[in-house]
């Protein structure tokens, strides 16, 4: 087992070298450096960026938590709450594309395309790249490993000043409209459990939300789905009558977080009981939060989250 303090920290690599062996932009790594204090590459005499083995490996590390769909700021945190621990991670193996045809069937880049078209407004090459996908990958892959690093992309390059509010806007509007045609696809099964799924009160941010909803029904679940700021007292009258084995809620800022606080206790009054489940951004950011929710945290992903209801509704 090689992990990242294993390497070596001597200065060696242009910047160039760096995004060629890790895939992230130069653009993008000084963004990193600057904004969350990644790294500090040693300064060559003209100046010019130098990096070691271990800062490679350390953006592997955080270019591979990326990926898999977790924000750049919840990977950093992770990276840097293990190395206060003193125990830094396995080395990430360099899955760089070597030849075109690898590259060509990657997610990434597939994410990357489909950002690219979303950046120029263009709703007809976004729409094809999503259909080539869909022929190549499976669901659970377009919505983890294509739709959400283009929208973390999207935010991002936002974040930087890259794109326009207005271009953030139109991406996800047609994201979320891809996403709504899926869940509306696939049949309203009534035999099976309900599931009711929305954002908390306050919460504009569904897209993962919606993925869930998406690929629970695919799953055979009854879903519901709520969408954007669902007002509590309603849905606890809802969820009298309509009896749920399961209220999902999901919340990506603090605010609307604590708007969940009391769901669970509102929840038990209503006979049988349904589970009350949560995730999102904010419980990934600050894990702490999770602890002030009562009910069940989901997971830090929407993989984990599938699996976690699966379980629980299986029991
Ligand atoms: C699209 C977007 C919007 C859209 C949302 C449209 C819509 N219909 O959903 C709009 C324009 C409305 C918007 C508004 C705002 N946004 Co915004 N937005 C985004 C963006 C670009 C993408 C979010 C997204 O859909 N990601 C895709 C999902 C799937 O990714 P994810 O949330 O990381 O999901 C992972 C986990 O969180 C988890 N998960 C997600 N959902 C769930 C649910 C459950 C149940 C579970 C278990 C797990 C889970 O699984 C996923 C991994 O598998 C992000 C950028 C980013 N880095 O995410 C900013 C971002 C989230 N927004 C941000 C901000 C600041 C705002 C605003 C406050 C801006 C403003 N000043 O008005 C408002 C807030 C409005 C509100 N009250 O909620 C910040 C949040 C920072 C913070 N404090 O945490 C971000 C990170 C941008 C940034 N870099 O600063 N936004």
């Amino acid at each position: 087992m090689v992990t990242i303090a294993d390497l070596s920290d001597k200065p060696k690599y242009t910047i160039k070298s760096v995004s060629s062996q890790t895939g992230v932009r130069p653009v993008t790594l000084r963004a990193w450096e600057r904004r969350y204090d990644i790294l500090t590459p040693f300064r060559s005499e003209n100046k010019y960026r130098l990096y070691s083995d271990r800062d490679v490996a350390i953006l592997r590390w955080i270019k591979h938590r990326v990926d898999g769909g977790l924000s750049i700021s919840s990977s950093v945190s992770e990276f840097k709450a293990m190395q206060q621990a003193g125990n830094l991670p396995e080395i990430v193996p360099n899955l760089q594309p070597t030849n075109n045809s690898r590259q060509a069937n990657s997610t990434a880049h597939y994410a990357q395309l489909l950002y690219k078209a979303l950046a120029q407004h263009d709703e007809i090459a976004a729409s094809d790249i999503l259909r080539e996908a869909h022929a190549i990958f499976d669901l659970t892959t377009i919505c983890l490993d294509v739709i959400t690093p283009c929208l973390i992309e999207i935010g991002e390059a936002w974040h930087r000043g890259d794109i326009r509010i207005t271009t953030e806007h139109f991406a996800s509007a047609f994201l979320r409209g891809k996403l709504l045609t899926l869940l509306q696809a696939y049949p309203f099964r009534r035999g099976s459990p309900t599931i009711i799924i929305g954002c908390a009160t306050n919460e504009q941010h569904e897209i993962g939300s919606l993925i869930l909803a998406v690929l629970l029904r695919r799953d055979g679940f009854r879903v519901e789905y709520l969408g954007q700021d669902v007002l509590i007292e309603d849905l606890i009258d809802y969820a009298r009558y309509e009896h749920p084995a399961l209220v999902c809620l999901s919340a990506t800022t603090e605010t609307s977080a604590h708007e969940l606080i009391f769901m669970q206790d509102k929840l038990s009054k209503i006979k049988p009981s349904p589970l009350f489940g949560f995730g999102g951004r904010v419980f990934n950011v600050r894990p702490d939060i999770r602890g002030q929710v009562p009910g069940i945290f989901l997971g830090e992903n929407l993989l984990d989250a599938v699996k976690a209801i699966h379980q629980l509704l299986k029991a």
